[in-house]
């Protein structure tokens, strides 16, 4: 099974719409999920597309269940992303989900993001994943000290794979070409 993601800025290419076409066609255990933040590069998806959802719209055209999700809500993804892992294992065919949820930056640090209306960002920062996460555990009776332990590990964790990648060599140029054809060449193309 394969998981592929992209952001909202992506749904309007070719590529998109043929790579869900042939995944439904031949029921291929792939799950495709769209981050949807409202932003592509300079430009809001809203502006260029003529359907309120890029990626759930479209899913019909392709014998797609409709999926829109809060992106923003852990278990709400991790219920529906198990619904649609059992649906690629049991050769159901793809599923197309569409996370919706927020660009707290501009698309790349030379962004500052000066498009965006006045308090927009301060509004969906209130709706920040884990914030809502935070405040779920606390209903469920976690301490705050449980929390502050799960965060310190997080943090630990992150600093190790960042430590570990920066220490490792850059990787192989054949690698470029691993995984991508089901026979792992590409000689068959000429
Ligand atoms: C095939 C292709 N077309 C155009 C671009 C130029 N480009 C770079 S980023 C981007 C928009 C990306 O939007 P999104 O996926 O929503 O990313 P976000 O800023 O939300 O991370 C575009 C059009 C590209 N990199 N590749
Ligand atoms: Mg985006």
């Amino acid at each position: 099974m394969s998981v592929c993601f992209f952001g909202d800025g992506t749904t309007n290419i070719g590529a998109f719409h043929e790579a869900l076409n042939f995944a439904a066609i031949w029921k291929l255990p792939v799950v495709f999920v769209c981050e949807n933040n409202l932003y592509m590069e300079y430009t809001a998806i809203g502006e260029v597309t003529a359907v309120e959802h890029p990626a759930a719209d479209r899913a019909s055209a392709y014998g797609l269940e409709r999926i829109v999700i809060d992106g923003n809500d852990a278990d709400v993804v991790y219920r529906t992303a198990n619904a649609a892992y059992a649906r690629a294992r049991a050769g159901k065919g793809p599923s197309l989900i569409e996370c919706m949820t927020y660009r707290h930056s501009g698309h790349s640090r030379a962004d500052p993001a000066k498009y965006r209306p006045e308090g927009e960002l301060e509004k969906w920062k209130e709706r920040d994943p884990i914030k809502i996460y935070r405040a779920r555990l606390k209903q469920f009776g976690i301490g705050d000290d449980v929390v502050a332990k799960i965060d310190a590990q997080v943090m630990q964790t992150i600093d190790a794979a960042t430590e570990a990648c920066k220490a490792a060599p850059p990787p192989s140029v054949d690698i470029l070409f691993t995984d991508v054809y089901a026979d792992g060449g590409w000689a068959w193309r000429n």
